[in-house]
């Protein structure tokens, strides 16, 4: 069976739980604390030396780090990434923008809430994070006034991985009211087949 090790918290763990959900593919959930350090043991280390979950172990010990090459590895083959070139690499394309234009700043936020560490960074190092996340959320709000998803006309991993930290921005203290197009799409996404919680303990 495949193993994930995961934080339940997690926006990066809950983009492979919610899929891996969403395909109905058995899966064992490690939960690792990650504010005791416990992706930072040894015996994880050597699993992932890049010390950080989602990591999914694959029933012949292989395994796998990052939670979008985890998102494209199970979805290869299935209705959550597209056929044609272009449409895979807009896939490609959006989570990239995930990574670079969209994690570090509403996901950070929302640790520093959520670690009680918010008080240990400066009000320039906050607000920086915060434009940020407001520019990404932007160039979300204007792609989604034209479309219902992020690639295409369907549901595709692109749409998990935003999900998954834009659907709790307001705990990193981000306030959606302001993008209406985003909202209406994260109420799409919960719509779909299979949709779990983050806080839903599956697997
Ligand atoms: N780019 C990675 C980021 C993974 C990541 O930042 N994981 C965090 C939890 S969301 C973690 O494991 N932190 C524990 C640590 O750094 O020790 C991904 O998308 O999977």
């Amino acid at each position: 069976m495949l193993q994930l090790y995961d934080y339940l918290e997690s926006g990066n763990g809950y983009k492979v739980r919610l899929l891996l959900t969403q395909l109905g593919i058995p899966f064992e959930r490690v939960e690792l604390d990650i504010l005791k350090g416990e992706t930072r043991t040894r015996e994880f280390l050597a699993k992932n030396p890049n010390g950080r979950i989602p990591l999914l172990e694959l029933p012949d010990g292989t395994t796998l780090a990052e939670s979008n090459a985890i998102q494209w590895y199970l979805a290869e083959g299935t209705r959550f990434l597209p056929e044609d070139r272009l449409g895979r690499a807009q896939v490609l394309q959006w989570m990239a923008f995930e990574q670079y234009s969209h994690e570090p700043f509403v996901a950070v936020l929302r640790f520093w809430h959520h670690a009680g560490t918010l008080a240990a960074h400066s009000e320039e190092e906050i607000a920086a994070k915060r434009s940020g996340g407001e520019a990404g959320l932007g160039v979300m709000e204007r792609h989604l006034g034209q479309r219902p998803f992020f690639v295409g006309e369907c549901y595709s991993i692109a749409d998990i991985a935003l999900y998954a930290y834009t659907h709790v921005a307001e705990e990193g203290g981000f306030e959606l009211a302001s993008y209406p197009a985003v909202r209406a799409w994260l109420e799409r996404v919960r719509s779909q087949p299979g949709y779990v919680p983050i806080t839903e303990r599956v697997g």
